[in-house]
């Protein structure tokens, strides 16, 4: 396969964070036509934003495996489904075909499905975009909500992806005092500043920094940028240089 860059819509760019079940149209649009003009093969995982968090927060689902109410099970993983249709014909309207996948088709038990790298890669080498986006996942009479940007990397990794884009509605990753951090060590560890918006079940920057850095552990150059600023992920796509934070994929430094 060629090159393959794998990016991250994150939640706070495609939904309205504020208000429950609310798309944000404009920026969903804008992002899908930034899509559009890349011309490297890509694989796509959306977050959760106020479709997912919003009921795995009310029925108190997280990241840890637990016993918990059928409802809330049902309803988050209906909200994230209502989710992944809107981005999915959001996205064909901009000329983005994608091809959507359920996160437990591919991955689950902590890994990914046996035939996952070939789902993934058939769909690829016909052309279209596979999506997927985080989830409610069961394991054995339990459930946990699997993090898109956990996804990512271990989309990331058994694919071996060139490049991995994480967007979110902020410029970056930033550190305290309010300081965009533009280039990060793959094992620097710095205290995440950004406001709790009191939503997110996942873990917020803090895990996505983690799991960047893993993915970075493994060779591959990891971006943070703003989503709502189109240009940019354009630049970021391509491997370009851009206003955001990067975390350079350092192989040998293990
Ligand atoms: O927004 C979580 O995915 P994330 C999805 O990528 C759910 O952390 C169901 C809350």
């Amino acid at each position: 396969l060629e090159k393959l860059v794998i990016l991250k819509m994150g939640g706070s760019v495609i939904t309205n964070k504020r208000i429950p079940m609310a798309v944000n149209l404009e920026a969903l649009d804008a992002l899908s036509v930034a899509v559009s003009q890349a011309s490297t093969n890509l694989l796509i995982v959306h977050g959760g934003g106020s479709f997912g968090h919003y009921y795995a927060k009310q029925f108190g689902l997280g990241t840890e495996l637990k016993a918990v109410s059928r409802e809330g099970v049902a309803k988050t993983r209906s909200a994230m489904l209502q989710l992944n249709i809107i981005v999915t014909k959001i996205l064909e309207k901009q000329g983005v075909y994608a091809y959507s996948l359920p996160p437990a088709s591919l991955v689950g038990f902590g890994r990914v499905a046996a035939h996952g790298a070939e789902l993934l890669e058939s769909i690829m080498e016909g052309g279209l975009v596979p999506i997927t986006y985080g989830d409610v996942l069961p394991n054995h009479g339990r459930y946990n909500i699997l993090s898109g940007d956990s996804i990512t990397r271990m989309l990331a990794l058994c694919l071996k992806a060139d490049r991995v884009v994480f967007t979110s509605d902020v410029d970056g990753l930033y550190a305290s005092g309010n300081k965009l951090v533009r280039s990060i060590g793959i094992r620097d560890k710095f205290a995440i500043d950004q406001p709790d918006r009191g939503l997110d079940v996942t873990g917020g920057m803090a895990l996505k920094l983690c799991e960047a850095q893993e993915i970075a552990r493994n060779g591959v150059d990891v971006y943070f940028v703003n989503g709502l600023k189109p240009e940019r992920v354009i630049k970021a796509l391509k491997g370009e240089i851009v206003e955001g934070s990067l975390i350079r994929g350092t192989r040998n430094a293990r």
